[in-house]
């Protein structure tokens, strides 16, 4: 595409003339962040009109990707990545005096998202848009999305992030669109001339769902599709003349939830707490995008009856699942079809993707709440329900086993996965063991009942920002030997295999990874302090913080390193920095007191004379997207160390084997067809099978004590725990930490994630690394077989599997692609 520079400069300075009334020497580095993003959301702006008018034309099959979350990371740079401008932009501001690096790091990082699901939504979206399908992404709007993360005394303290402040230029109000939701009240019947039953809602509470729409820019083809997220507004309701008190009091109360119900993300990862507030925020957005979907439709077609034909929805776990119900609602109360032929589309339209096993993590409404707060949907999901129940009784007759296990309402609580599974045409685990567990052991029962819903869609990861926009410096070198087809066709990676055993080629990549470090490595200076040899290994492990992940094994395990090099000061060891980057929910104990345990370790390690520089901890503050671009580039190993068979995919694994690190991990989620991918030999694998694991959990046996008594290095950093060695103010600190590992009064609760059982494993397996890197060559060439073998986890891949086996849409090819410049 053609870039007119000198059209571009004048845009911008242009912009600051207008938004600011400043020059550009007198403009704030976030004014020129301002000003440069409306140059290019003006470009933007075209091609999406362009794209959406095609899109009227051509009458695609559109995807509504239905999630709480959209972790979107930073838009300026990805945007420009995709208009394939990124360089022409960077040379332009240059000749300008400014650095685009600097400017992109103005930009808030959209944080609308916690971790895996939010981020996998995001590039979901990059994906569609790249390979030409017609989608919105459906969300919420957040005031405050995942918080900021700071540490002090290193105690994680969260802060508010108001991403908003400034403004946010990538985003657009679409009042126009506004939708009604309403919330509580009754639902009254009447039977009308037709001898039909009409159902209304009465005496509810609305709020106003108003959209804001983000562009979500393809690679080089043009087109551009929207993420649409939900804010809330009062309805305008009560005049201020009325001052009748009933109406006064109901003004108020829906100005609050409007208010509320919008106002923060929950910070939970795995986990479900069971918030009234979250359930408005569920149905508040699912039921402003179903009525648009519908709306959309109708403006240009008669035949509800094809709605699917037309229309998918992809439920990004059970948190959108209110869609099953919504649809019937507005198929059967606004548009008067039938049960019957409501839930025929209802299950045409709508799939579901599972996206843990932690049960945790399962959603289960209290009817009290539910039908309180959605009588209309409640008495539908009722129904449902009744209907269900039937077939279960006529497939097993007499077996109320069945019935207890797969209803959807039972025991006074709405299960919203059953409701998921019941009301859609698909269900999808995110990577083939994780599919697996699913169809032998959570949803057995389904799977047994309708097994042609089930099926895998192992997770990918844009391959754009990931090692386009993260790693230029290695992008340039794999674009310079096998060309650039791997931007849009990541498989296009393996004709690196060649370079494998070429020793420039090997220098050269590790030279390029050695920058990378030296980047950290200062990033690491400015925001902890803490010097690091970029020539010693990095060993990362970014992710949320949960007991599953096994953080702790981690950090358990450098406290035994540590306990070595000061019994064998001069033992050989190869100098090894330890990164750790991760968010805690706020309210989970063992997770904060695991980074502030890491934090400590970190402060006794990092300052023994001893130890003299040989293990470093680092523990990243605020880990996010932005800065996780720089982490993956940088590192040498990729921790990925769950306890098997509880990370259903994971996406931070494939992130990091495309940037070159090798695996240290499990098998687990998608290690294992990562392993597959790269080879045994170019992975370092420990620990528990899935089976073994789900074996002791199913028929007991595990027992840490034993563990405990035999093993005197375990023992001793399991003491080191409770007797002061990294908190000597207060020795009972990381207490709860050592009880969750030896429950003594209650076995069956003790080391409920194997940390014990896998440890040995695990330091074997750091013993392996180690003796790896030493040899440099090998290493060089496992890393960049890494980078070859990555072609499979594009999330491009993945979506094209979902096209093929739930979608089935067809690609939009726009008649000509707009210019870059006008
Ligand atoms: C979050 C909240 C509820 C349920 C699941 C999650 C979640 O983030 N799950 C993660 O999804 C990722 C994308 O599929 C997977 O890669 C992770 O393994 C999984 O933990």
């Amino acid at each position: 595409m053609k870039f007119d520079k000198e059209l571009f400069k004048g845009t911008v300075l242009n912009n600051i003339k207008t938004l600011y009334r400043r020059t550009l020497e007198e403009a704030t580095e976030q004014q020129i962040f301002q000003a440069v993003s409306y140059a290019i959301k003006d470009v933007v702006v075209d091609n999406w009109m362009a794209t959406q008018k095609e899109y009227e034309k051509k009458d695609p099959k559109i995807v509504y990707y239905m999630s709480m979350e959209f972790l979107m990371g930073r838009a300026l740079g990805n945007n420009l990545i995709n208009l394939r401008a990124y360089k022409e932009v960077a040379e332009a501001l240059d000749e300008l005096g400014v650095d685009l690096n600097l400017v992109e790091d103005q930009e808030p990082d959209p944080a609308l998202g916690n971790g895996g699901l939010g981020r996998l939504a995001a590039c979901f979206l990059d994906s569609l848009a790249t390979l030409n399908y017609a989608a919105y992404g459906c969300g919420i709007r957040y005031r405050y999305g995942m918080f900021r993360q700071e540490i002090r005394d290193g105690y994680q303290v969260e802060v508010p992030d108001n991403w908003l402040a400034d403004g946010y230029p990538f985003e657009l109000r679409r009042p126009e669109y506004a939708k009604e939701v309403k919330f509580g009240g009754w639902v009254s019947s009447y039977v009308d001339e037709n001898g039909r039953t009409i159902f209304k809602q009465e005496g509810y509470q609305s709020v106003q769902a108003v959209p804001y729409d983000m562009p979500i820019v393809g690679y080089g083809n043009g087109i551009v599709n929207t993420l649409r997220i939900w804010d809330a507004q009062p309805v305008e309701c009560f005049s201020l003349d009325s001052f009748d008190k009933g109406d006064y009091q109901k003004a108020v109360e829906q100005e609050n939830l409007a208010r509320n119900i919008v106002e923060v993300l929950y910070p939970n990862d795995n986990h479900y707490a069971g918030k009234e507030l979250r359930l408005k925020q569920q149905y508040f957005f699912i039921s402003a995008s179903v009525q648009e979907a519908v709306d959309k439709y109708m403006r240009t077609h008669t035949d509800l009856h094809k709605f699917h034909e037309k229309v998918a929805f992809q439920l990004n776990d059970t948190h959108p699942t209110v869609a099953v119900a919504e649809l019937m609602r507005v198929l059967m109360d606004d548009h008067d079809l039938s049960w019957d032929e409501a839930w025929e589309i209802t299950c045409k339209t709508c799939a579901y993707t599972n996206h843990t096993i932690m049960s945790e993590a399962l959603e289960k409404w209290p009817i009290e709440l539910f039908s309180r707060l959605l009588p209309r949907i409640y008495q539908i999901v009722e129904e449902i329900n009744r209907r269900f129940v039937l077939r279960i009784q006529q497939m097993y007759p007499g077996n109320q086993e069945k019935i207890r296990k797969m209803a959807i309402i039972y025991d006074g609580q709405v299960k919203m996965a059953h409701l998921a599974i019941v009301g859609g045409h698909s269900v999808n685990g995110v990577a083939r063991l994780h599919t697996e567990i699913l169809e032998k052991q959570e949803l057995r029962d389904f799977y047994e009942m309708m097994p042609e819903k089930f099926n895998n869609k192992t997770n990918g990861i844009t391959q754009r920002r990931f090692l386009l926009h993260a790693n230029p410096l290695l992008a340039d070198w794999v674009t310079d030997h096998v060309g650039d087809e791997w931007i849009t066709d990541l498989p296009a990676l393996s004709r690196l295999r060649i370079y494998a055993d070429d020793e420039k080629a090997q220098q050269e990549f590790m030279n390029i990874k050695y920058q990378n470090k030296v980047r950290l490595a200062k990033y690491i200076r400015e925001h902890n302090g803490i010097e690091v040899d970029p020539r010693s290994i990095f060993d990362v492990q970014v992710k949320r913080l949960h007991e599953y992940k096994r953080q702790l094994m981690n950090i358990l395990h450098i406290m035994y390193l540590y306990n070595e090099l000061k019994d064998h000061p001069d033992m050989d060891f190869y100098p090894r920095t330890f990164i750790f980057g991760a968010k805690a929910a706020a309210g989970y104990r063992n997770a904060k007191l695991t980074i502030k345990l890491i934090n400590s370790v970190a402060d006794v390690i990092n300052n023994d004379p001893v130890v003299d520089g040989r293990i470093k901890v680092v523990f990243i503050e605020n880990y996010r997207v932005s800065n996780a671009e720089w982490i993956f580039a940088a590192a040498d190993v990729s921790e990925q160390i769950s306890t098997a068979s509880k990370e259903a995919s994971g996406t931070g694994n494939m992130k990091f084997m495309l940037n070159g690190a090798l695996t240290l991990g499990t098998m687990d989620g998608a290690n294992v067809e990562i392993v597959e991918e790269v080879g045994k030999k170019n992975a370092f694998i420990f620990g528990l099978s899935a089976e073994q694991v789900i074996q002791y959990e199913n028929y007991g046996g595990y027992n840490p004590m034993d563990i405990f008594n035999n093993d005197q290095d375990i023992r001793r950093v399991l003491m080191q725990l409770i007797n002061g060695t990294y908190s000597p103010q207060d020795p009972e600190l990381f207490r709860p930490l050592y009880n969750s590992l030896l429950n003594t009064q209650d076995t069956a609760k003790a080391d409920t994630y194997f940390i014990l059982a896998d440890f040995k494993s695990y330091a074997e397996a750091q013993r392996r690394v180690e003796a790896a890197y030493k040899d440099e060559k090998n290493w060089a060439k496992s890393a960049l077989l890494n980078v070859a073998c990555a072609g499979k986890f594009s999330s491009d891949r993945t979506i094209e599997e979902y096209e093929r086996d739930i979608w089935h849409q067809e690609k939009v090819i726009l008649p000509s692609k707009p210019e870059l410049s006008k």
